[in-house]
């Protein structure tokens, strides 16, 4: 190697050092955490998880990550889902509540998946949850095993499945609130998306009569590269204070969905949330009550806040943004950022109200609904994976059965 060379490899390894700055990170994980590296030996993700039951906030905040890191560079401090909410169609009488995310439910899965990263066994089956199961329009199946038999080591789990799936990790876990069992699921891909999503099911037939909706909303603490100095944009427009948003199909640049963004503006890395076409079916307060009408909120993070109040009962079923957003700054500090969706558990001759016949959609309360976005890398840490950029960047696309 003559010295010419030799210099520009040395600018390219600065170069290189410049834009992983924080590589090498690793989360240190304190029981009752967990540490998952996946893969084991080189891991790209890293992270510490907590069964629901041993999730933070009141009642729980279902399955929670902490300290996630993506090729030694920390991405969120913690990712959870503290308000859920179960509202029943006021034309029919129907109440509202607050549901519990802190009571676990099995989920059926292999024995080597099961609170440990593992691989599928060969001719086996993904982790199975009741939402998984459940493809008839009025038949339930119980809790685990769902009315299903799969030899080769399969078993009703507590906790977590960890599944490696060849290009990203699966962690599932599943959790049980009276009638329904929720199913809180994150994969992690190699590329560095990241794709969280919920699924509604059931555990029997109960209020099969009444038209209802199931309304999840996730948070997101980021905190990327771990400066405590991001900042969240709308559209790629950076914003200075707290705000609550909508999705909007053609919102964005070119008519393109509308998208979130948090970053660290010195490095320049960042997440961008975009909605699953799934996240569309059923907008903001659909049953027009009032109860849960924003899709997106961005707040300031403050310690030991988990959502809109720390002392609700059952019967608080109002997501309450203004205990939330609230006029602070998301300029250069930490935020949390929330994210809903919801799903209709329709009933025959109910929905929509008024109607009578034809004009009532068809029962399809027991058929499993799931919902969720596809959360993007941006900035250079992406563009070390990448060489097309943004072409894998493809609103709306459909994950979903
Ligand atoms: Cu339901």
């Amino acid at each position: 190697m003559n010295i010419c060379k030799r210099l520009m490899l040395v600018a390219i390894l600065v170069l290189v050092g410049m834009s992983t700055a924080q590589a090498g990170g690793s989360p240190t994980c304190v029981f009752p955490e967990t540490k998952l590296s996946w893969p084991a030996i080189n891991p790209i993700w890293e992270m510490c998880w907590l069964d629901p039951g041993d999730s933070v906030g009141p009642r729980g905040s279902g399955m929670e990550l902490r300290n996630v890191y993506w090729n030694g560079q920390l991405v969120m401090r913690r990712a959870h889902a503290p308000m859920l909410f179960a509202e029943y169609n006021g034309g029919q009488g129907g109440d509202c509540y607050r549901d519990w995310k802190d009571e676990p439910t099995p989920t059926l899965a292999a024995a080597v998946v099961q609170n440990q990263l593992g691989s599928i066994p060969n001719g086996g089956e993904p982790a199975i949850t009741s939402c998984d199961r459940s493809n008839s329009p009025t038949t339930s199946y119980g809790i685990c095993p769902f009315s299903l038999t799969i030899p080769g080591g399969y078993n009703c789990t507590a906790g977590l499945a960890i599944e490696d799936l060849g290009d990203h990790v699966r962690l599932t876990a599943q959790y049980r609130a009276d009638w329904y069992m929720y199913a809180s699921r994150f994969e992690f891909y190699a590329d560095g998306r990241m794709m969280p999503s919920f699924g509604f099911g059931n555990r029997n037939g109960t209020f099969n009569s009444v038209t209802h909706w199931h309304t999840n909303y996730w948070r997101f603490e980021f905190d990327i590269d771990g400066q405590g100095n991001n900042s969240v944009s709308i559209n790629g427009v950076d914003q200075t204070t707290e705000f609550t948003d909508l999705r909007d199909a053609t919102g964005g640049p070119g008519g393109t969905q509308t998208t979130w963004e948090v970053r660290n503006p010195v490095t320049g890395n960042g997440y961008r949330l975009a909605p699953g076409a799934n996240d569309y079916l059923v907008g903001t307060n659909e049953s027009g009550r009032n109860f849960h009408t924003v899709d997106f909120m961005a707040t300031q993070a403050h310690a030991g806040e988990y959502g809109d109040d720390p002392n609700y009962d059952l019967f608080d079923c109002t997501m309450d943004q203004s205990a939330l957003v609230n006029g602070e700054s998301i300029a250069n500090n930490n935020q949390a950022i929330y994210y809903r969706v919801s799903v209709r558990d329709a009933t025959a001759n109910s929905w929509p109200n008024g109607c009578s016949g034809g004009s009532c959609i068809p029962q399809d309360s027991m058929i499993c609904k799931k919902a969720g976005p596809t959360l993007y890398p941006i900035g250079p840490w992406n563009e070390f994976i990448f060489a097309n950029g943004f072409d894998i960047f493809v609103p709306g696309a459909n994950r979903f059965r």
